[in-house]
């Protein structure tokens, strides 16, 4: 007898931490992070996961899209569930590396205690947010990572103002007071950088924090096939930099050539429909607003340069063929 074909799935050579068949909106930023992460950060792991549509979407009782151990904690307590698993881990002798999860919701705003404690008290932690720039799992509402003029459900766009009034959190500054020996922003556009950073951090003993752009189509209202797209974008206009932060310095940026202008980014989204009014001069208020703020961060972090275009062709690779088998230690 003819031995059968292998699946497309059992010829790729990765570890999947995070399997398919959970059940994430089509076209998630946040299962694709989580995906990328989980392979990049190879099978040696435990995960703590806060509430929220990461841990809803992919542990509806009595199942489970997790291949290693994972554990569901409080919306508030993620990253001292984290710091508690990796006490135990060291005291029983063992290498395994403790991930803690969380939305922007959770790291941005209610676990923020937890999470300045856990790097405060050097927790051998890769803590990762997953940005999406809303309390997604639960009606879109706004969180301080919200961008300034985005419509949620709690900050709607109208007569009396347009979208959230207040900035987005600059949780990088925050973390990177804390003096942790690494911190970095990443986004799913760009799977290569994504997962090198994953892979430094697990190398690191010692607290490390990475925030993922992640973009939400039900929330941000934009097409489930438009997710990386978007997520370009929004690097390449400089609203959301992807930048290294090594002790409280800046080590590494993702250099812009050729910076877009942020109506390219927000006019792919419903959340900032009510800008592109005709007529209206707060929308152009607003956009000129924004245009500022990202051309704020990239004089902040020098994005300006004659590096590499912000484009990760090895990334599409990776997404294709799965990063490497064990990419730790
Ligand atoms: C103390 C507390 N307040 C509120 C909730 C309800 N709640 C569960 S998930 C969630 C939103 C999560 O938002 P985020 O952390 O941004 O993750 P996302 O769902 O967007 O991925 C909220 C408000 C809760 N579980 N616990
Ligand atoms: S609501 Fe947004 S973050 Fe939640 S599963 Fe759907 S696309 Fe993903």
């Amino acid at each position: 007898m003819t031995k059968p074909e292998l699946t497309l799935r059992e010829k790729q050579p990765r570890f999947r931490g995070l399997e398919s068949g959970h059940r994430a909106c089509q076209g998630c930023g946040e299962a694709l992070a989580a995906r990328l992460v989980m392979e990049a950060a190879g099978p040696d792991v435990m995960v703590a996961n806060a509430t929220g549509c990461l841990e809803v979407f992919t542990t509806p009782w009595p199942q489970s899209a997790w291949r290693v151990p994972w554990m569901h904690s409080l919306f508030e307590n993620g990253a001292a569930i984290a710091s508690g698993m990796e006490a135990a881990l060291k005291a029983k002798g063992k290498n395994t590396k403790v991930l803690a999860f969380g939305g922007d919701g959770a790291t941005y705003d209610i676990g923020l205690q937890a999470l300045s404690g856990m790097l405060e008290r050097h927790h051998n932690v890769l803590y990762v947010c997953y940005d999406n720039e809303a309390y997604m799992n639960t009606g879109i509402q706004r969180s301080s990572s919200t961008p300034h003029a985005a419509a949620t459900t709690t900050s709607p766009a109208g007569k009396e103002r347009m979208g959230k009034r207040h900035l987005k959190k600059d949780m990088l500054s925050i973390i990177a007071a804390h003096h942790i020996p690494f911190s970095a922003s990443a986004s799913v556009a760009y799977p290569a950088d994504l997962q090198r950073k994953v892979r430094y951090a697990m190398g690191i003993e010692g607290p490390t924090f990475l925030v993922v752009h992640s973009p939400c189509p039900l929330g941000w209202k934009h097409d489930s096939d438009a997710t990386i797209e978007v997520a370009r974008r929004a690097v390449e206009c400089g609203l959301f930099p992807l930048v290294e932060i090594e002790r409280g310095a800046i080590t590494n940026i993702m250099p812009i050539r050729a910076p877009r202008p942020v109506r390219d980014y927000l006019e792919l989204q419903g959340r900032f429909a009510h800008l592109f009014k005709k007529d209206d001069t707060r929308a152009i208020e607003e956009l000129d607003h924004l245009q500022a703020l990202a051309d704020h961060n990239i004089d902040t972090y020098g994005l300006r340069g004659d590096g590499d275009d912000p484009v990760d062709t090895a990334g599409i690779a990776m997404v294709g063929r799965g990063g490497p088998l064990v990419g730790r230690r």
